[in-house]
């Protein structure tokens, strides 16, 4: 099955199925955080290195960057985040924007091997995304959705995938450098999404064999004890198949750990013990 490698100039990620499950944290985003996207409009990006440090010291493996909110040009800024948080972690990082032009000027100057987030099974998003994907040695998170909106049968989710990984191969970009995100959306919307989400993942993983990624949060929206649900939803994403998570670390790392040690997928239990004498400060016997 699919290894993916994402890289920052001092270290190395590789996703993969049976290997830990990668956690890309979410909180550099603007998105329902009024101080943060104050602060992005006024072109100042301390409170976002600030978050990439405690993300990282939290268990992140990757940070992806969004700055996207109303007043910002991301063409222009999101190179600068991309740089700042560059100076303040060591971690890969994801560029997180629908503007190709955004992306493009952050591939400009990162230095690494980046992630790109994202591309979906639109005429358009192929046509302007694949080609930065290609340019920079990129990999690239593929949405299972295009023109027409978000399938909510499942093996209309996995054909859109099979659509994005041809696309891609098509232009010599491999598979290895897909990593299909299955789209997780609020269960309070929608009784039935998680299910959806979840069957999509064992398909993905059945039919085709890539990597897999989920904005795991997001099926808690507007639900009291959010993160009670995420990480359930973790626990569930992680065993049905996600080889990585776009979530927030400071609240979901324990749960992944767990559950990677229950898989199998955490050699000799050593992240998990590792993790747990870091947090407590206490030997194990
Ligand atoms: N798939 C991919 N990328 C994504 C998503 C996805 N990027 C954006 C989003 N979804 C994942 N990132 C977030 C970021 C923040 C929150 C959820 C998902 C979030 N914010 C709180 C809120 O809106 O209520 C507010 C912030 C706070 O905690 O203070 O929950 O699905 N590929």
């Amino acid at each position: 099955m699919a290894k993916t490698r994402i890289a920052s100039i001092k270290k190395e990620v590789i996703i993969g199925h049976g290997l830990p499950t990668v956690l890309i944290g979410e909180r550099i985003n603007p998105a329902g955080k009024k101080k943060m996207a104050d602060a992005l409009r006024a072109g100042n990006l301390d409170i976002i290195c600030a978050e990439a440090l405690s993300q990282v010291n939290a268990g992140a493996d990757i940070i992806d960057i969004a700055v996207g909110t109303f007043g910002v040009d991301e063409k222009d800024l999101l190179p600068k985040a991309v740089q700042a948080v560059m100076r303040t972690v060591d971690v890969p990082l994801c560029f997180d924007s629908a503007k190709p032009e955004a992306l493009k000027t952050a591939l400009k100057v990162y230095q690494g091997k980046a992630l790109i987030n994202s591309v979906n099974g639109g005429a358009k998003s192929l046509d302007y995304v694949l080609p930065l994907v290609k340019e920079y040695g990129a990999a690239v998170i593929g949405l299972t959705q295009d023109e027409q909106g978000i399938p909510a049968d499942p093996d209309r989710r996995v054909v859109i995938a099979q659509k994005i990984i041809e696309r891609a191969e098509g232009m010599g970009i491999p598979r290895e450098e897909i990593i299909i995100d299955c789209l997780a959306s609020a269960v309070g919307a929608d009784q039935g999404s998680g299910l959806i989400t979840l069957e999509t993942i064992r398909k993905v993983k059945a039919t085709i064999g890539v990597n897999i990624t989920l904005g795991a949060s997001n099926v808690s929206f507007g639900m009291p004890g959010r993160d009670l649900i995420n990480n359930a939803f973790i626990s569930a994403a992680i065993s049905a198949g996600a080889t990585s998570l776009i979530v927030d670390a400071s609240k979901a790392h324990t749960a992944i750990l767990a559950m990677d040690f229950i898989l199998g997928q955490d050699q000799r239990a050593r992240r998990y013990t590792e993790n747990y004498r870091t947090t407590h400060k206490k030997k194990l016997q």
